[in-house]
């Protein structure tokens, strides 16, 4: 199983990566930039998106998608869209107004690779490149299920999402959370563009009620198992294997779930998350099985 979900991951990756070259641009085999490619904003775009990361939110609308049998040119537009959005929030979350990181993915952080302006500008262009590679033209595809899409993608990335959940983490700090809180906060930051790319494979295969239904709260609790794993890793992690400086909640003063349950509780409770997830699954069949293993992936990851 687990390496089944490992040549999963390995085979939605490229499929993504395609895509993200494709809108863009490649570099030549010298590291050099081709063609029309050759401005400093699109470097950083490249640098911040390309070959890098797990591309865990793609495979998880890749992976949903194939439950509806939807096809791959379109499910991977919108998984490409998803990881625009993702990469764009990591390069402002390492900004020296945010969370100030020299490192991300295992290399210098994008400010760090450019400057502050051009990374600012990255995650910009990044954030809009989104919109414009969901706008774009998805053969077979109702025009309606498309405009769900940009504003799912929206809502989940914008004040009632992403950022919405940024801005509550930064005015945290520092200050004492209860359970409450912190659920919040983490669903926002983190759970919306997950619950989003799994809704993204659901609204493009015209999934039922029901199954629209089942795919959210699967969303739901994977979205907070990965971000329990994350805070766990925070504190136990390798940074060698997560490619970035860990230890940093406690040394801001975050509260997090492991700071508030402590270790063993917040172990506990990531079991939990994770058979939450997969019971959210029982209306499918076998089909949904790497679902299933990717709700145990995210609760074992090491990065
Ligand atoms: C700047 C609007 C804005 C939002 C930032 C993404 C984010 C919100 C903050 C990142 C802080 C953080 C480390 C949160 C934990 C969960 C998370 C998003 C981890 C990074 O995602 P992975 O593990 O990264 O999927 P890779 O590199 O594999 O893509």
């Amino acid at each position: 199983m687990a390496m089944d979900l490992l040549s999963k991951l390995g085979e939605h990756a490229a499929t993504v990566e395609r895509v993200l070259v494709n809108a863009l641009g490649a570099t030549d085999s010298s590291g050099k930039a081709t063609f029309k490619m050759k401005s400093r904003l699109l470097e950083a775009m490249r640098y911040a998106t390309l070959d890098q990361g797990k591309r865990f939110r793609p495979f998880l609308t890749l992976e949903t998608a194939t439950l509806f049998n939807v096809g791959l040119h379109n499910a991977a537009k919108a998984a490409a869209a998803v990881e625009m959005i993702h990469c764009y929030s990591l390069i402002h979350d390492d900004l020296p107004a945010m969370d100030d990181d020299d490192m991300r993915r295992g290399r210098p952080t994008t400010h760090i690779a450019f400057d502050e302006a051009t990374a600012i500008l990255a995650g910009d262009a990044l954030l809009t490149s989104a919109f414009e590679l969901l706008a774009e033209p998805m053969p077979g595809i109702d025009t309606n299920v498309q405009l769900q899409l940009i504003h799912r993608l929206a809502s989940a990335s914008g004040v009632n999402g992403m950022a919405g959940g940024q801005m509550m983490d930064l005015l945290a700090e520092g200050s004492t959370l209860d359970r409450k809180q912190i659920d919040l906060i983490q669903e926002l930051k983190t759970g919306a563009l997950i619950q989003c790319s799994i809704e993204f494979g659901a609204l493009l295969g015209n999934a039922t009620t029901i199954q629209h239904h089942a795919l959210i709260g699967y969303g739901h609790f994977l979205g907070r198992a990965f971000q329990l794993a994350d805070d766990l890793l925070d504190v136990e992690g390798e940074e060698a294997e997560m490619g970035k400086a860990l230890g940093k909640d406690e040394a801001a003063g975050k509260a997090t779930l492991v700071s508030i349950l402590g270790l063993e509780a917040a172990r506990k409770l990531l079991d939990d998350l994770e058979s939450q997830a997969i019971e959210k699954l029982n209306i499918f069949g076998t089909e949904a099985d790497t679902l299933r293993a990717a709700a145990k992936f995210v609760s074992q990851r090491r990065n």
